[in-house]
This record gives structure tokens, sequence and C-alpha cells, in this order.
């Protein structure tokens, strides 16, 4: 029998109130242990004290695998594996993810990091364990870079492989212990990928430099026997589809409905998706997804300006956006859209208008919520180099990457009172109109009673595009920071 080893695999904190255990490790893990490697998977969200758990866990293993996005993960990702290093100087720290794949070379200088892995994980971290095991150390594997004597070194690069012909991902799903965070959350819920990459090119995201823009499709069948098994097996409730465009094949979804709806599955489910490629579904059509368990769709609907989706290449409009929330609304399913401000561009009056559209989702369906970002540059993103010529500074160390988070995003075109005025409009629509976590049906009962007390005032404001003197959100700073837990929805 081949050699086998010990890995540690941590998941930094996502800095949500939505928990749920991280897929990128468990698709990780799922190889490993197929292989018969030992796999212990430590969830940040879990753990009062992450540095401790990892130290804990690492007795006796080889590697220890970090997942990161660009943003605040990387914060504790670097304090864990300097401390994980500090104690274990032979250890190799393995950093992956989306951060790690589009910033290679710079994740590689910072001291503790010994491998980054490019892109899909499983198999490179499978080479690398394999390797480790047969004590060769952690040099050479594709698809990886490496130090040699300090110096980087960028292994043979590897292809993409499609999730179909990956090793099996539930030996990584064994692993998590949901009664673990149904405590925590009250919900027995778990994320699926059931594809990869999307054919879209919008212009401020990242996903095509990671995933490419052809669509990579585990068939249907295949989907149907993993949610069998996670019912039967995990007892999950709740799973959330992670493809980034879930109704681009519309006959493929409507199989996956009436799989579901035949297997007797019980299960709700949600997706995100763009809201042109749903509202080309047919009532009958949605109200399948939705007998089948479909209970909420994300959207990415961006803008209420047409020109402004115009400008960042959305291929969608806002009576597209109306129509999605038309159609969720008739098939009772929750719609949930993302707005960016402070996109390259946008105007006082775009901002407008994408305040007053989302004033008429709200008031076209009480089964469908908004939330907002600041545009954050993503490198890798169409949208990146113009970021830089408008001014950006890029980060120049990993750990510089820590605040670049799209909840406090300061833009050289949007900064000062221009940013603070950006902030309070962002918390008059949380003051102003119901936000439901996902999961729930109902916002908090905190959350329902601060908009009985200050929703009139908020929605006034929205609807006249009045923001000074805001005194309901500074007297809300305020209670904040005399009681920092007294928070309302703010998952973004
Ligand atoms: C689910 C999700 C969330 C959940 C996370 C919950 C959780 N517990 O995981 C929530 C809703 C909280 C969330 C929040 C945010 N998210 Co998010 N999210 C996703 C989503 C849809 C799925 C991630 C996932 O699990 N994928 C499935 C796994 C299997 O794929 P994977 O993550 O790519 O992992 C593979 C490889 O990357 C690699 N890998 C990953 N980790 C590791 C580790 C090791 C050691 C190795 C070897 C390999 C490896 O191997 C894996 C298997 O092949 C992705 C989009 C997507 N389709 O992936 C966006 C995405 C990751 N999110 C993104 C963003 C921007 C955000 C937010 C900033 C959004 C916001 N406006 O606030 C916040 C950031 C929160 C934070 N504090 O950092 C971006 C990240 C872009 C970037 N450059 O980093 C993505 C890519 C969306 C996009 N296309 O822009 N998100
Ligand atoms: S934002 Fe969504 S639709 Fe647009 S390119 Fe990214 S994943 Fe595709």
């Amino acid at each position: 029998m081949a050699p086998k080893t010990k890995i540690v695999l941590f998941f930094p904190p996502y800095e949500t109130e939505e928990i749920c255990p991280p897929a990128a490790l468990i698709a990780i893990a799922g190889p490993l242990r197929g292989a018969g490697h030992e796999v212990v998977v430590v969830d940040a969200s879990l753990v009062e004290d992450p540095t401790a758990a990892v130290l804990a866990a690492l007795e006796g293993a080889t590697a220890l695998g970090i997942s990161i996005i660009t943003g605040p993960m990387i914060r504790q990702a670097v304090a864990v594996g300097r401390a994980a290093k500090a104690r274990f100087p032979d250890l190799a720290v393995v950093l992956g993810g989306w951060h790690p794949s589009i910033m290679p070379e710079q994740t590689l200088a910072a001291d503790f990091v010994d491998v980054v892995v490019l892109r899909q994980g499983e198999l490179a971290m499978l080479e690398l364990a394999d390797r480790l095991a047969r004590g060769e150390g952690h040099q050479g594997v594709p698809g990886t870079l490496w130090k040699q004597d300090g110096v980087p070194v960028r292994g043979a690069p590897r292809g993409h492989t499609p999730i179909a012909a990956l090793p099996d991902r539930m030996p990584g799903y064994e692993l998590v212990d949901l009664d673990d965070y149904q405590r925590r959350t009250g919900l027995r819920w778990l994320m699926y990928t059931a594809s990869h990459g999307c054919p879209f090119d919008c212009a401020y995201c990242s996903n095509a430099s990671v995933y490419g823009r052809k669509l990579d499709l585990l068939p249907v069948d295949r989907v149907l026997e993993d949610l069998s098994w996670l019912v039967r097996h995990k007892g999950v409730d709740l799973l959330g589809f992670t493809d980034d465009i879930f109704f681009c094949f519309r006959p493929r979804v409507l199989e996956l409905a009436e799989g579901i709806l035949s297997r007797g599955l019980k299960l709700s489910w949600y997706v995100q998706d763009r809201a042109d490629s749903f509202a080309r579904l047919s009532a009958d059509q949605a109200r399948l997804l939705r007998r089948s368990g479909l209970v909420r769709v994300h959207f990415g609907a961006e803008s209420g300006s047409d020109e402004v989706l115009q400008s960042i290449d959305k291929r969608s409009n806002v009576e597209r956006t109306l129509a999605a929330v038309d159609r969720c609304r008739e098939a009772d399913i929750r719609a949930s859209f993302g707005f960016i401000f402070g996109l390259p561009g946008e105007r006082p009056e775009d901002l407008q208008a994408t305040v007053d559209l989302i004033g008429r989702i709200y008031a076209r369906s009480d089964r469908a919520d908004c939330h907002t970002n600041i545009f954050t540059p993503y490198p890798g993103s169409p949208l990146w180099q113009e970021s830089l010529d408008l001014g950006v500074v890029p980060p120049a160390t990993l750990e510089e990457w820590v605040d670049y988070f799209p909840r406090v995003t300061v833009l050289p075109w949007l900064r000062g009172a221009e940013h603070r005025r950006l902030q309070d409009i962002r918390q008059y629509l949380r003051l102003g109109y119901p936000n439901v976590r996902v999961g729930e049906d109902r916002g908090t009962l905190r959350h329902r009673a601060a908009l009985r007390l200050l929703g009139p005032s908020a929605r006034w404001r929205m609807r006249h595009h009045r923001y000074d003197l805001p005194l309901e959100i500074r007297g809300y700073e305020a209670a904040r920071r005399l009681r920092p837990t007294w928070k309302l929805y703010e998952r973004f």
C-alpha cells in the first residue's frame, strides 16, 4: 500500500453571519480521504481560538492547506499560517483558492507560504500529499508554485479537469459535522458545486481568470446521486449551489427539478444567477422549480441604470431585473438582488436610478430583498486595469489585501464626504427595507423592530434622495459603539 500522510485544512472566517461548511475544503478533502490520507478540517467559524485549534490538529501532519479569497479571510490565514510555520518549521504551508490563483507570486512571497496551488485544487493537493507521504518534499507538483532556495518556481501547467472526472467529493462531506453547524445556525445547510465557469464577461468579475468562460457541467444524474447521498447520510435540508450561472441551460435545470421530485428528496435549495436567464423561464417552469425545493435565487442586478449596465458589459437590463422579480413572486420564490455602488463612471442620476429600482423591487414583491456593495476592483477582472488607470493603488503584499472588502472600499473617485454619503445610503436601505438571511423566511426580530421605527423616514429619504443630516444613522452608530453586538442585518 502506498504511504499515507496527515493533512490539515484551514478555512479562515468569512466575516459573515451565515455560517456553513466550506465547500472548497470539502472538495479538497474528498480525494485526499478517498486515497487514504488523514484529513482534519478546521473551520474558524466553529472554534474559539483558530490558531490553537490548527496547532493542535497539526501534530503529526505534513501540510497545512489554507483557503482564501481576496479580502478579510487573509487576516487569519496569515496569523495561523505564520504560527504554524513557527511551531512546525518542516510543515508545508499551502495556499489555495481565488486569491492565490490570481496573485500567485505575491502570495508565495509571504514568509510562511511554501506552496501556492493554482485554480482547481483537488488533484494538485492529492499529488502533493502523495509526495509528502513518500518523503519527497513539496516541490514539483504541476499546477503549483513553490520556493526553491527562497526563489519562486512555477511548476508545469495543469489544465482544468472536468468536475465529472474528479475523484469523489463525498468523503469530504463525510467529515462535516452538520450537528455542530446546526447548533449555531439552526440549519443543516451545505453548499454543493454542480458546475464551474461562466460564459459571460461582466467587467467587475474575476471569474474568467480562475475558471474560464467555458461551462463545466456535472451531469444531472450525478448531481441527483450526490444530493440523495447528502440527504440520506447528512440529513441536509438546505443546499446552496455554488454555480455561477444556474439557469443557463434550462432543460438541464428542469431535469434536475423533476429528478428531485421523482426521487422524493426533501430539501430546500437556492442558487445564484443572472436575472435575464431566470426571466426566460415560463411561469410553469418556475413553479416546477419551486415544487422541487427552490426557495431562493440570488441575482446580480448591479445597477438601476441601463447605461451603467451596458458600461460593465452586463448584457441585461432593468426590465429583465423586474421580470425576474415577477417570475419569482408568481412562483413564491424569494428573490435577492445584489447592487454595486460606485462603479467607474456612475453618475449621481445612475445612483438615484439604483435606489429607485430597489424601491420598485420591494414595492413589487414582499418575497424580494436587495443588498448593496461598494465597487471593489478585483485583479483578474476586466475592470482591473481601468481601475489602476483611475488611481487605485494595488496592495504590495499578501497582508495588504485584508482590507479589500466591498463593505468598506474607498475608491479614488469615491472618498471623503462622498464615500460617507454612499455608506449612509446603504444604511438607509437597511433601515428602510426588510432583508432576510439565507435559510430564514423573515428578517430578525431586531431588524423588524428597527424597520417599524425608522423605516418610514428612511424610505422617505430614499424616495426624495435626501440624505442630509442623517440623524437616525448617527444615532444607530452611537448605539453600536455602546453595544457592538447590537447590529441589524449586515450580510453585506
Ligand atoms: C459561497 C460563496 C460565498 C459565501 C461563503 C460561505 C462559505 N462558508 O464558504 C458568502 C455568501 C459568505 C460569500 C461572501 C463573499 N464573497 Co463569495 N462566493 C461564494 C461562491 C459562490 C462559492 C465559493 C465556493 O465554495 N465554491 C466551490 C468551491 C469548490 O470552489 P472554489 O472555492 O473555487 O475552490 C476550488 C479552488 O479555488 C481551490 N481551492 C480553494 N481553496 C483551496 C485551498 C487549498 C489548500 C487548495 C490546495 C486549493 C483550494 O480548490 C477548490 C476545488 O477545486 C464563489 C463563486 C464560485 N462560484 O466559486 C464566490 C466568491 C468566492 N465570492 C467572492 C466575493 C467577492 C465575496 C464577497 C466579497 C462578496 C461581498 N460583496 O461581500 C464576500 C467576502 C466575504 C469575506 N469575508 O471574504 C468572489 C471572490 C473573488 C476573489 N477574487 O477573491 C467569488 C469568486 C465570486 C465572484 N465570481 O466574484 N461568498
Ligand atoms: S458576474 Fe456572474 S454572469 Fe457576470 S461574468 Fe461573473 S459569474 Fe458570469
